[in-house]
Parts: structure tokens; C-alpha cells; sequence
């Protein structure tokens, strides 16, 4: 009778959950419900970074710290769902990096893999694996995983691009490496435009092997893939959803550029209204060109050249045009969904 009052259900559970975390454990049942749910439950949310509105703290940033000092000066652009964390979606990180006239990042190699997406500037470089290459507004850099880079900017003006990274994902399965180069600056031993000419020519050696996870060519630049889409457009039926979309390949292999991000770019016309999409991979989408609305779970986000905007996965969303012609780069971790067979899509 003593134990009587103590030994209602909760209590008597309570009691072993206790004892049994003393032995690192815990009850599925307890937990069951958050863990295997009948969707995703994103902790993402949907948001918008205006250019206008951070190109001053960015700047500002510039008299704050060198690249040097900072060895890279980003800030991040956090999920406003997940501050603290350093991402902007659950599986991706993303930044805006400046470099201003004269300054140079110094020289590392990390495990994870970058993409560069420049936003304003023309003419500072990327140097990767020995190769140069100078940056454009609209083209898209590759760093691939464990190869040297670093920045400099020769031009007169700053340059801001926007960094995505795969830090999250190489967090999750703990297996980040980083190093330092013995000098600021990498030696070069192949010309500029190397890369571009060798496997971005729709050539490839004729001995080539497989290679590399992710593409041999390192920047994609944005007169070609503008170009592409102005050709294609006059053929191609516009996809109810997406208008014309485009993804990066590695020429070696077919498949997305890198391992771990999918990159796209994609043409909506004119007057464009999408229909509802949805899909498990969170994307963040940069305007190039045109302006437009998205309508994110029923919350409109307007956008223009150079704003950067989230779409949280499964969230249920629409792209519509307000100005001209528009052109959306877009990445995601959809080449990992694809790859473990999880990746679905929803048009409705
Ligand atoms: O340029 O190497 O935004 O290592 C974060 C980590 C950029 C870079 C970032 C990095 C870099």
C-alpha cells in the first residue's frame, strides 16, 4: 500500500524512463511521432534576403575586417526558422562573400563543396587547382571538395558573391577536413579559360576517365546559359510550374554538377503565372534578371535582380513574372535525395 499512490500509469512510466536514462536510453514511444512523420516538418522557413536591403551591412563589413584577417568575409545568411546554425536550409549553407580591390582570400582546401553565385562586381577571379578564372555577374563557380582556392579581386570595384555550401550535410556525417595553403596565393599552371575550353566545348580527351565527383569545368558563365535559354525558349512548350528550367551537368558523367548541390537556372516569360509545386528538396533561388512573386505556403515574397530567397521543402509554392523576362538560379541537396531514392515532387 505504500507505493499505492505512486503507482498510477504516467508515474510508474515515469519512474522507468528515469531509470532507464541513466543507462543512456529512452522510450521510442515517447518520441515516435516527431521522428517518423507523415510528411516532412521542416524547422525551414520561408524567407527573403533584398539585396538593397543587406548590400550595406556587407559593405559595411568591408571596413569592419579584411578577407585577409577573415580569411573569408562572408555573412551568413541564416534561416530565420534556425538562427544559431549557420544555414539556410536544414541540409544547406549560404553566404555573401566580398572581396574589394586589391585584397585577397588566402589559399585553403576544405571537404566540403562550394558554389559561387556572383551577385555584383565583374572581373575578380576564383583560383582552383591551379587554374584562374574571372567572375561575371550571373556565372556559376565550382569549388570542388578538397581543392585549393582562393580569391582575389584586380578589378576597381568590390565583388559579392553568394556562397553555397554543403557544410550541414558534411556536419551531419562528420566528416569535415580543412587546411591551409603555405602561401596566400596557389601557384597557377594552367592558362585561364583552361577548364571551359577542355570540358565545357562539347569535347572531352579522348582518354578521360570518370574523374572527380564534381565537374570539371569550374565556371559556367552566365552569356552562355543566358544565351542557351534565349535559343531554347523559342522551341520548347514552357512548363506549367517551372517556365523553362534548366539543370547543371558535369560533362563526364551527365549527372549535377557536385555531389552534394543541385544547381539550376531557369527562364520564366513575360507574364509568366506558375502553377502550385512543391518538393522535398528546400531550394534557395537567386533573380538574375526580371522581377516577379512567390507565393510561399500562401505567403507572397517579392523579389528582383540580386535578392536571394528560400523555398522550405514540401512547401507548397508558386513563381509568378511582375517585370520582363526573368531568370531564377536555383540550388538545392535534390542530387543527395536522388541518390538515397527519397526526392518527390507535387504538382498541386
Ligand atoms: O570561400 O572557401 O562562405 O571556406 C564559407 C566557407 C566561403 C570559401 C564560405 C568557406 C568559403
Amino acid at each position: 500500500m505504500a507505493h499505492a499512490p505512486n503507482n498510477t500509469p504516467s508515474n510508474s512510466r515515469a519512474d522507468f524512463y528515469d531509470r532507464i536514462g541513466q543507462h543512456s536510453m529512452t522510450p521510442l514511444w515517447e518520441v515516435m511521432r516527431g521522428l517518423v512523420t507523415p510528411e516532412p516538418t521542416s524547422p525551414c522557413v520561408a524567407a527573403l534576403w533584398r539585396y538593397e536591403d543587406i548590400r550595406p551591412y556587407i559593405m559595411e563589413a568591408g571596413g569592419l575586417i579584411t578577407a585577409k584577417e577573415a580569411e573569408r568575409r562572408v555573412l551568413v545568411l541564416e534561416n530565420p526558422g534556425m538562427r544559431g546554425q549557420s544555414r539556410i536550409t536544414r541540409s544547406l549553407y549560404a553566404g555573401m562573400q566580398l572581396i574589394l580591390p586589391g585584397e585577397v582570400a588566402p589559399s585553403h582546401r576544405h571537404t566540403q563543396t562550394a558554389l559561387r553565385f556572383v551577385i555584383e562586381g565583374s572581373g575578380a577571379y576564383t583560383a582552383v587547382n591551379g587554374e584562374k578564372t574571372l567572375m561575371q555577374p550571373g556565372d556559376f563557380v565550382i569549388t570542388p571538395q578538397w581543392g585549393w582556392h582562393d580569391h582575389g579581386n584586380d578589378s576597381a570595384d568590390p565583388m559579392v558573391w553568394l556562397d553555397g555550401l554543403d557544410i550541414p550535410i558534411v556536419q551531419l556525417l562528420d566528416a569535415g577536413f580543412a587546411e591551409h595553403f603555405e602561401a596566400d596565393e596557389q601557384p597557377l599552371t594552367r592558362p585561364e579559360g583552361d577548364s571551359l575550353a577542355r570540358y565545357g566545348s562539347g569535347l572531352l580527351p579522348v582518354d578521360q576517365a570518370r574523374g572527380a565527383v564534381s565537374s570539371p569545368v569550374f565556371n559556367y558563365p552566365y552569356t552562355r546559359t543566358r544565351e542557351a535559354l534565349e535559343t531554347m525558349r523559342q522551341s520548347q512548350e514552357w512548363d506549367p510550374c517551372h517556365g523553362l528550367k534548366m539543370k547543371y551537368v558535369n560533362p563526364v558523367t551527365g549527372d549535377y554538377a557536385m555531389p552534394t548541390m543541385a544547381t539550376f537556372m531557369q527562364l520564366l516569360p513575360k507574364g509568366f503565372q506558375g502553377a502550385d509545386y512543391r518538393s522535398t528538396d528546400g531550394m534557395v533561388y537567386v533573380c538574375v534578371e526580371g522581377a516577379g512573386e512567390t507565393v510561399i505556403n500562401g505567403e507572397t515574397f517579392a523579389w528582383g535582380p540580386r535578392d536571394t530567397f528560400v523555398v522550405p521543402s514540401w512547401a507548397r509554392h508558386s513563381h509568378k513574372v511582375l517585370r520582363g523576362d526573368t531568370v531564377l538560379f536555383s540550388f538545392s541537396d535534390r542530387v543527395v535525395q536522388q541518390k538515397l531514392g527519397l526526392w518527390r515532387e507535387a504538382r498541386n
